[in-house]
């Protein structure tokens, strides 16, 4: 029930990887598990005798990830976005994202029966230089979920911290440590290995410079169970912050790129780069797939996973949490190569977050 054009258009809009099906005439039956997306078109809906049922229909055979999207042509058709987003609402859909080009309106919607139970925790810990810090994380991490471990990935430190890692595992008997010493450099090659070595079924980072508090995991951890979204996004822009956390200059590039990136994530930002992101291990592998099509080649972590995210149509939830000066050790961080990135990044993945966009290059 697409056209070719508006075939062209859809794949553009989803990820190339994924269970793609097209929602046609009487075609209820062939729903099943194994669809990760269902497109349904305006013409299709305009002659269905009762969309609300339908989508229920959907809703209760498809997988918890599955999406729908709706393509509107905007020049034809009897049902307005108001129209289909009224549908979406009275069956129990949440709009994840949404956008227009010149010829289509579309919307990407997850079904909201309430899935997220208790899960296991794997908290992976980003540690370079760090050796101060390890004892008061593990100290001050409340346990998570059914079981949690903590993973400390070390990499490139001169301070000792690999050594340190090693001495509060014999310490803490109890508790599940594990220190894994990375293989590449960057934090986003730590990160990432730390998610392919988890145990756990929900994975969250947790910087080491303890500039988020780690008693706050609870928080998160309780909207992301209660399933407020796919992805627990931490704010570190909404609460006061106080002196030194971080620089003016910094806030306001954050602010600024929270705003210009939320365009194009189609899910509006606040803050793209607190250390802490949660979510469920399955979709980062879906995410940690797609970073080649993004091809964004990110040192950071950050952005791949939020980019990642918004293109499979998880639903992204900011979270607040407080943000504290470093206590111990100094920043990792080069402010001026990572502003070349974020520039050229967005460049690089216009066109594919942003499908149908008239541009001049
Ligand atoms: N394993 C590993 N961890 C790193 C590396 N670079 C940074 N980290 C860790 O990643 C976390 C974030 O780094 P920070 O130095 O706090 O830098 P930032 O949070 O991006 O920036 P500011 O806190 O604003 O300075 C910290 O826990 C670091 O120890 C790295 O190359 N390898
Ligand atoms: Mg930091």
């Amino acid at each position: 029930m697409l056209s070719k054009a508006q075939k062209k258009f859809v794949a553009k809009v989803l990820p190339p990887h994924g269970n793609v099906f097209v929602f046609g005439k009487d075609d209820e039956h062939k729903l099943k598990p194994s669809i990760d997306y269902v497109v349904i078109s305006g013409a299709f809906l305009n002659q269905h005798p009762n969309v609300s049922q339908l989508f229920k229909d959907i809703a209760d055979r498809v997988h918890d990830r599955t999406r729908v999207l709706i393509v509107l042509d905007r020049f034809r058709g009897k049902f307005s976005m108001r129209d289909v987003n009224t549908f979406l609402r009275s069956s129990d859909y949440e709009v994840v994202t949404g956008g227009r080009t010149f010829y289509y309106k579309y919307v990407m919607a997850r079904p909201m029966a309430f899935r997220e139970k208790a899960s296991s925790v794997s908290v992976i810990v980003p540690a370079r230089n760090e050796k101060g810090n390890i004892e008061p994380i593990v100290k001050r991490l409340p346990k998570l979920g059914t079981h949690m471990e903590i993973v400390f990935v070390e990499g490139g430190s001169t301070d000792g911290t690999g050594d340190e890692v090693k001495r509060i595992i014999k310490k803490y008997p109890n508790r599940d440590i594990k220190l894994l010493v990375q293989s590449k450099k960057g934090k986003g090659n730590a990160v990432y290995e730390g998610f392919e070595a988890a145990k756990g079924e929900v994975v969250v980072i947790l910087d080491s410079d303890l500039a988020i508090p780690p008693e706050e995991m609870v928080d998160v951890y309780r909207a992301f169970e209660t399933d407020k979204g796919e992805f627990i996004n931490c704010s570190r822009l909404v609460y006061a912050m106080p002196r030194g956390a971080m620089p003016r200059l910094n806030e306001w590039g954050n602010r600024f790129f929270a705003f210009a990136y939320g365009w194009l994530l189609g899910q509006k930002r606040k803050d793209l780069f607190a250390g802490t992101k949660m979510f469920r291990k399955s979709d980062y592998e879906r995410m940690a797939k797609l970073r080649p099509y993004l091809g964004t080649d990110d040192k950071w972590g950050d952005l791949d996973l939020l980019l990642g995210a918004a293109k499979l149509g998880l639903k992204i939830q900011d979270f607040p949490v407080h943000y504290y000066p470093r206590v111990y050790g100094t920043s990792n961080m080069n402010s001026n190569t990572f502003l070349v990135y974020l520039i050229k990044a967005y460049l690089i993945t216009i066109r594919k977050m942003k499908p149908g966009l008239r541009l001049p290059f």
